[in-house]
């Protein structure tokens, strides 16, 4: 009888073992994508990635990933290579092959996270760096409709906030990343709705 109780109450454990390796985990984990180096292009030519996914670019043919704004640079690949690098902080950010100009060009998109939800708030994240680092950002907002940006913050090294402006609207928000001489481009808007 005991054993049996028993049994029962570790098959339950058993059950919630992969549960709560699952909860442990916290939020979305990061992801490598992949860009096709293809003869003479980039596939897909813009890539949208969660803030802290990894991109992979596995060559087909000799090519270079060269960031246009000087974030990185994979030097010559060959068919059957590979270079990947994190994308840990929010913007657009062009590249090119240096070997074939800026007719073999493609994008990288990182927008901004939004977590929460209309009533309860959102938290937005614009990079998944931990510890202490030199990048900066800029992060801005625009109503739904309006068709100026506001500065929200300028040139912080914070990575997350609240958002929580006055006012029951939807808004845009966008961010863009300096590392060194480096800045990004704007990273694609997303919409967070404000109740
Ligand atoms: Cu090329």
């Amino acid at each position: 009888m005991t054993s049996f109780r028993a049994a029962r109450v570790l098959a339950g454990l058993a059950l919630l073992a992969p549960l709560m390796a699952l909860l442990a985990q916290g939020p979305a984990q990061a992801t490598t994508r992949t860009v096709t180096v293809g003869d003479d292009f980039f596939t897909p030519k813009t890539l949208k990635v969660v803030v802290g996914d990894s991109v992979k670019w596995s060559f087909e043919g000799t090519h270079t990933s060269t960031s246009t704004q000087g974030f990185w640079n994979s030097g010559t690949k060959n068919a059957g290579q590979s270079y990947t690098r994190p994308f840990a902080d929010a913007g657009t950010y062009p590249y090119y092959c240096t070997i074939h100009g800026m007719m073999m060009s493609g994008s990288i998109q990182v927008p901004v996270k939004a977590s929460g939800s209309a009533s309860s708030g959102w938290t937005l994240r614009w990079s998944s760096r931990t510890g202490t680092s030199s990048v900066r950002y800029d992060v801005q907002y625009k109503r739904v409709g309006s068709s100026t940006w506001t500065s929200w913050r300028t040139g912080t090294a914070s990575r997350s906030a609240t958002f929580n402006p006055s006012g029951a609207h939807s808004y845009y928000v966008h961010a863009r990343t300096h590392v060194g001489s480096h800045t990004s481009s704007w990273s694609p808007s997303i919409t967070v709705k404000v109740t």
